[in-house]
Order: C-alpha cells, then sequence, then structure tokens
C-alpha cells in the first residue's frame, strides 16, 4: 500500500510518518448486513483485497483506515494516561475501550457548521469520534494538559471535554446526561431546515438514568412532530463504580425507546464492523424519515473509570482493537508485522507531540473569567 495519509468522510487529512499504510476516503459500502432481532450481523459479502481471503462485509481500505484511527486514538489516550501518572496533567478521563463504535461514527458524521451538518453532543469518551473527523492529536494533549493552546477550552477543562464550534461538536458536559436534553434544541432547529442532518447524541448506560434521557425520547418521538435524533447509549455496564445490573430492571437500555415507538437496537459495539454498518443503517433512516433512532452499544471500560479510580487497565474486559487486528490478521488484510509497525509508529509519533506541547504556556489568573459570559458580563462573581 503506498501513501502517507488518512482521511476521514469529510476529506480532512492528518499527516502521519506512516509510510507504508497510507489510505485515502474509506469508499461507499455497496452492501448492506442482514441483521438478527438484536443487530447482530450474520452474513458475509465478499469484499477483501484481490488475491486476499474474501470475507468481510466492508471493503479492506476501508477498514485498514478505521484500523488506524483506532490505533491512534487508543496510543494517544494511554500517552494521556502516562501523562496523568508522569504529574504532566492533573486528571484523565476518556475512550479506551469505545474505539469500534467511536471511530466508526466519526467515519460517518456529516461534519461542518450550522444546522445543515449533523450536531455532536458527545459524552468524555468520544476522542476516538473525534481522531475520526480529523482532530489533531496536539489538540487533545494541549486539552489533556490544559494549555492556552488547547481550541476547546483555553486549557480551562478535563481530557476528552472537546469543543469544536465548526463541527457542530457542542462542548463534553461533566455533568452526566444533560447532552440528552440539549439535543433536543438542535434537532428541532433541524427539523425546522428539512434537510438531511442528524442529532447525534452519545451517552453511558449509567447517564441514562438522568430525566434528560427520557426527556430526549418525549420530544424525539411526539406524533407529526417526530425529531431526527440519533440517541445513543454506550452500555459499559459501570457507572463509575456501581455496576449495570445492580440498578436496570429493563433488559437492554434501548427496550425504553419501545413504547414511544422509536426505533430500537443493541449492537456490539467491540466490534467496528457491525458498528459501521449499524450505525450507517441508522443515520440513513434518520436523513430519510426525519425520525429518531435508539440504539445501544456494548462497549467495554478498558481502563476504569478515569484517574480517580487510578486508570490501571482491567483484566477480562474485552480489548475491540486486539479482536479486530486479529480479524485483520485472520483475513490477510494486513499482517502481524504490519500492526506492529503502525502501534510502533504512532506511538513514536504521538510521543514526540505531548513532549512538544510541555512547553506550551498555560493559562493564566488574569484570563480566569474570560469566556465565562458574553462580554465577560458578571463573570466575577466577586464583582458583582
Ligand atoms: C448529574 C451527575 N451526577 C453524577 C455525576 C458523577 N458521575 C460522573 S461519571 C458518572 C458515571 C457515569 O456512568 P455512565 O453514564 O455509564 O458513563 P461511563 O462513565 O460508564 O462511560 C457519575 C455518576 C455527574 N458527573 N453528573
Ligand atoms: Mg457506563
Amino acid at each position: 500500500m503506498a501513501g502517507s495519509k488518512i482521511s476521514n468522510r469529510s476529506g480532512t487529512k492528518s499527516k502521519t510518518s506512516l509510510k507504508s499504510h497510507g489510505v485515502t476516503h474509506p469508499v461507499a459500502i455497496s452492501s448492506q448486513a442482514n441483521k438478527t432481532a438484536a443487530g447482530t450481523v450474520k452474513t458475509a459479502k465478499t469484499v477483501g483485497k484481490k488475491g486476499k481471503k474474501p470475507s468481510l462485509l466492508l471493503p479492506s481500505e476501508l477498514l485498514v483506515n478505521m484500523y488506524h484511527l483506532m490505533v491512534r486514538a487508543r496510543v494517544l489516550e494511554e500517552r494521556m494516561i502516562q501523562m496523568y501518572r508522569r504529574g504532566d496533567a492533573f486528571f484523565w478521563i476518556g475512550g479506551p475501550g469505545e474505539e469500534a463504535f467511536g471511530v466508526a461514527l466519526g467515519l460517518l458524521t456529516k461534519k461542518g457548521h450550522g444546522p445543515e451538518f449533523d450536531y455532536l453532543h458527545l459524552h468524555y469518551r468520544c476522542t476516538p469520534t473525534l481522531v475520526a473527523m480529523g482532530m489533531e492529536d496536539e489538540d487533545a494533549l494541549r486539552l489533556m494538559m490544559n494549555r492556552t493552546t488547547d481550541p476547546c477550552t483555553g486549557g480551562r477543562n478535563f481530557s476528552n471535554h472537546y469543543c469544536f464550534p465548526n463541527w457542530n461538536v457542542l462542548p463534553v458536559s461533566s455533568p452526566i446526561g444533560i447532552q440528552y436534553g440539549i439535543g433536543i434544541g438542535t434537532a428541532i432547529a433541524q427539523r425546522r431546515r428539512k434537510n438531511d442532518a442528524v442529532t447525534i447524541i452519545t451517552g453511558g448506560d449509567a447517564g441514562s438514568a438522568e430525566g434528560d434521557f427520557a426527556s430526549s425520547m418525549i420530544w424525539a418521538s411526539r406524533p407529526g412532530f417526530e425529531l431526527p435524533m440519533y440517541i445513543t447509549v454506550q452500555n459499559n455496564k459501570w457507572g463509575i463504580s456501581t455496576n449495570y445490573d445492580s440498578q436496570h430492571g429493563e433488559k437492554h437500555v434501548s427496550d425504553r425507546g419501545r413504547p414511544f415507538g422509536i426505533r430500537t437496537a443493541v449492537h456490539n459495539g467491540n466490534d467496528p464492523i457491525e458498528a459501521y454498518l449499524a450505525i450507517k443503517s441508522d443515520l440513513e433512516y434518520i436523513r430519510k424519515t426525519r425520525k429518531p433512532v435508539l440504539s445501544e452499544f456494548r462497549v467495554s471500560r478498558l481502563y476504569g473509570h478515569s484517574s480517580a479510580s487510578g486508570a490501571n487497565r482491567v483484566q477480562g474486559e474485552e480489548d475491540c482493537l486486539l479482536n479486530f487486528e486479529k480479524t485483520l490478521v485472520d483475513n490477510k488484510i494486513l499482517t502481524s508485522n504490519e500492526c506492529q509497525k503502525i502501534r510502533d509508529t504512532y506511538f513514536e509519533d504521538i510521543r514526540e507531540k505531548a513532549e512538544r506541547i510541555r512547553s506550551e504556556p498555560t493559562p493564566q489568573k488574569e484570563t480566569l473569567w474570560d469566556l465565562v459570559y458574553a462580554n465577560n458580563e458578571n463573570a466575577d462573581w466577586r464583582k458583582f
């Protein structure tokens, strides 16, 4: 394979020093997977590389692109955890274990500014989605290290609390679940425009206990006033240290959409191929019908909740990246050596970037109240 660029759906290119695995745009999928009632992919259609064992449901070029993005997101997050341990950052929370779902979502998003494009109300494990959308590694590292150069918050918020207005990525919120409520507003704006844009919301299983989650389903499904909302839940079976089974009487979180007449499904969010096909099908349905979907994706939480719980690797959790790597190697799309080289290259690349960003400036107390309110009005409560 030749080239040295990785691109997302919108064509934003992020340069890497990779020589042997550059890929261009993911190409359109012509086949649609058959699904069981539970949403699992059953049949396989041949789209493998010429001369290679055909078995997978997506083009090899897209699979390799997804692998690159998943590795990059993982390496980036693991670097951030290491920064926290070294004292280069105060707090870490993030997305290892959500790469399969997150990368697929980022690739399928209609990226741009304003209601003609998708709005993204993401939760704090969304690095993979933003990597797939074209976020620079440096910007994730700047937020993590609280540097003024951080384009999302000027170094004032936690890791993974991104905000990219030009891509309709609304500020990631620490209070869980509120994104489900805020999304109603952007979905109403999109409905009024009669376009094909979608309001996309991600969040955790525990966050679905918040009232905002119920509000989003009620507003999304009003008869004759349905909203183009993609309500998703990344179910890792944990809310900090409280386990899912002790809190949920419903079998699946997504079952809660049924009384509202919302299309629902449960998917294996640890399988990037299943996740990609599910998201693609869901988004196509919403773009066409202007009606909502509630999809639940089963994911892993590979480093626990956050640095507050130690951020140590959890044994026994399914690792979507290792699984995917095995699939690619078994199907002769990549070799083990090529996978290792890809991982090593991103590791070195991101290590160098982190070193560089350490020397960038940190916010000063004089700017503490800047941008809190428009024109800084009444921002400093001591001066009311
Ligand atoms: C409104 C609110 N209540 C409580 C918290 C404390 N809190 C932070 S993360 C979290 C668990 C969230 O679990 P889940 O929604 O499943 O997401 P996950 O962290 O598992 O991805 C809680 C309770 C909070 N941030 N906001
Ligand atoms: Mg959870």
